[in-house]
């Protein structure tokens, strides 16, 4: 099978791919393209506009979540559980995440102190709704992996980055969450999955959109 990830080098999207195709350690090749200048190709393949596009022989899937169940399915071993109520729920939470990712950006993009604040209290609640089905075990046992780990770590990344370039971004975290994130940043595949000066295009990034944080 021969598979090319269609990416943009800071979509967090993209990065669930990315480690999960680490952690199993499938061969694959990554296009980076500018989403401020789309390529016509990807145009024409994407009916979103957005990435990850996973072209599979020439196939094209869209949306992540559905690129994490297909390279998971396709390329044991398989990190979802068998029982299929738990499977849902991952999905539920996977889901769940993708809104966080979003909330994070939203955070992470005010342009004023004001909204930042506001962002910031909201995310906080949001993100401490993991503890619950943290605190249930229902992602399993820590050392074992899920696609909900694949699904969360670019959150977390994010996360310690903010927080490294302005103080005021660190957010409060329950014990559970932050234990979960600390864990997933120090898995190889999970600090593998970003371009080496992801820091750097991140904060100018940010800057570029008169973040509060990083003006
Ligand atoms: N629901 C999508 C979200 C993907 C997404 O929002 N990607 C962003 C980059 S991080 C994008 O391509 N944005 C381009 C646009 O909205 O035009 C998924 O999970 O794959």
């Amino acid at each position: 099978m021969e598979l090319r990830l269609v990416s943009f080098a800071l979509c967090p999207f993209v990065q669930r791919s990315v480690i999960l195709l680490r952690e199993k350690q499938i061969e694959h090749a990554i296009d980076y393209i500018d989403l401020d200048d789309p390529p016509e190709w990807f145009l024409q393949l994407s009916p979103t506009g957005k990435v990850p596009l996973l072209l599979v022989d020439g196939a094209t899937l869209f949306e992540s979540s559905v690129i994490l169940g297909f390279l998971d399915e396709s390329f044991p071993p398989g990190f979802q559980p068998a029982d299929t109520l738990k499977r849902a729920q991952h999905k539920s939470w996977i889901e769940y995440g993708s809104s966080l990712l979003m909330a994070q950006h939203a955070m992470a993009t005010a342009t004023d102190e004001e909204a930042f604040l506001t962002h910031k209290q909201s995310f906080e609640q949001d993100i401490a709704r993991l503890s619950e089905p943290l605190n249930e075990g229902l992602f399993g046992n820590p050392d074992e992996f899920s696609l909900v780990d694949a699904a969360v770590a670019p959150l977390f990344m994010r996360l310690q980055m903010l927080a490294e370039f302005n103080p005021q971004a660190a957010v409060s975290l329950p014990d559970p969450v932050r234990v979960w994130g600390e864990r997933l940043l120090q898995r190889p595949a999970v600090q593998r999955s970003v371009v080496s000066d992801f820091a750097d295009r991140y904060r100018d990034f940010l800057a570029s959109k008169k973040s509060w944080l990083c003006g």
